[in-house]
């Protein structure tokens, strides 16, 4: 509570209760433990911290160094990882360090177009890693929608990359890491796998894990992994001097050891049963309502879901994505408007919404919960140009959220 300052507190409270009072679908967001929102407003907020544990270049570091220390070992523990860098701000920068630890500008790399899923950082034009790099996308099959391995494979030995990295921000399908190991090292590529979104799945051991196959894992922290906003690497020991070389002083000046600390606090959260159970209970939920949406009249991108996310069609129903993301907010359904592989509409009106249920399920949705979701969602869809039904909805949608704790 920020007693002398009523004008920004009424925004917080304003935000608060926005989030409480609507269904929040978005497949990258979460809600973090109250344990995590300590850890971020700790007295660590008020420390400088450049360099590593044992080599800094501030006084001070006998209690930082030890926090830092345990975020590693928790995360290498984690993930079964062999190495593990806790400072990056956030996921870009860390896909950042790993190109510049891996690769030199000019080289060739590969990564998933964005309407395939891809990242921007996985080599589109507007961003550095399209700038620097000379980077080839790789399309899913137009007919499954899936990663068509063998034609991954075909390109990578014409292009001979540097580096694959390979990792999205709405593909549904579980990734074959081994495969993906074996057409790196038949092209001589390193190969990185940016497992932002599904972190905490992988943790959980109900995604594939990348680690024992990839020299290099990006991901960000505040996805599934439920943390603070940042970022984090694991990687091979053979990569862990150039890695860290890179994130300091290579690309960032101190570490934000509020966030490092934070991060140790929902890495531990992650190792337990109840985060198991949660993680399954996401995927449960993410096939359920995929499922409830197809019976409903709507196509899912690729037919359905492996994890926390899908990406409806909603060419079904004459809907573009944005004015469907639109009327489902003033709905107290919040999604984002998403590219449809090989979209034949334009990015800012795209056919599709994208939908996960990270959020969802910490407040404590099941699966049985599911089908009125999507009740919700194509009651909206079928009387787009209905005002009254959208506030019905929202009404609904708020009455229903009451009975589920927000904090945790
Ligand atoms: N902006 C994130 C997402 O929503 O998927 C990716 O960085």
């Amino acid at each position: 509570m920020i007693t002398y300052d009523d004008e920004l507190q009424t925004l917080l409270d304003e935000e608060e209760a926005r989030q409480k009072s609507v269904l929040r679908l978005i497949p990258s967001e979460n809600i973090v433990s109250d344990g995590v929102r300590e850890a971020l407003g700790s007295v660590l907020v008020n420390k400088y911290s450049e360099g590593y544990p044992g080599k800094r270049y501030y006084q001070g570091q006998a209690v930082l160094d030890k926090v830092e220390r345990l975020a590693q070992s928790r995360a290498k523990a984690l993930f079964g990882a062999e190495h593990a860098n806790v400072q990056s701000y956030s996921g870009s920068p860390a896909n950042m360090a790993v190109y510049m630890a891996l690769c030199a500008p000019g080289d060739t790399i590969i990564g998933l177009g964005l309407n395939s899923g891809g990242h921007l950082t996985h080599g589109r034009n507007v961003n550095f890693s399209g700038k620097l790099y000379n980077a080839q996308p790789i399309e899913v099959n137009p007919e499954t929608e899936a990663l068509d391995y063998d034609e991954i494979e075909r390109q990578c030995i014409e292009a001979k990359p540097k580096v694959m990295f390979i990792g999205t921000t709405s593909y549904s399908r579980a990734f074959d890491f081994a495969r993906l190991r074996d057409i790196a090292d038949k092209c001589g590529a390193y190969l990185v796998a940016d497992i932002a979104h599904v972190a905490g799945l992988v943790a959980a051991g109900v995604y594939p894990s990348p680690v024992p196959y990839a020299d290099a894992v990006t991901m960000t922290t505040h996805k599934t992994l439920r943390g603070p906003r940042g970022g984090m690497i694991l990687c091979k020991e053979k990569h862990a001097k150039a890695i860290d070389r890179t994130v300091f002083p290579g690309i960032q000046g101190g570490p934000h050891m509020n966030q490092v600390a934070a991060l140790a606090v929902a890495l531990k959260e992650a190792a337990t049963d109840d985060f198991k159970a949660y993680s399954r209970q996401i995927v449960d939920n993410a096939q359920c309502l995929a499922q409830c949406l197809v019976d409903r009249g709507l196509r899912i991108v690729s037919g359905g879901t492996d994890c926390h996310l899908m990406v409806v069609d909603l060419r079904a129903k004459s809907v573009d994505g944005k004015t469907a993301a639109i009327a489902l907010e003033e709905s107290g359904i919040v999604c984002n408007f998403n590219a449809i592989p090989y979209d034949p509409n334009p990015p800012m009106r795209p056919s599709g919404i994208r939908l996960g249920t990270p959020s969802i399920t910490t407040r404590g949705l099941k699966t049985e919960h599911m089908p009125q979701v999507a009740d919700w969602i194509v009651r909206v869809l079928d009387h787009i140009d209905d005002p009254s039904i959208r506030a019905g909805i929202a009404d609904e949608v708020r009455q229903f959220l009451a009975q589920f704790p927000y904090n945790h």
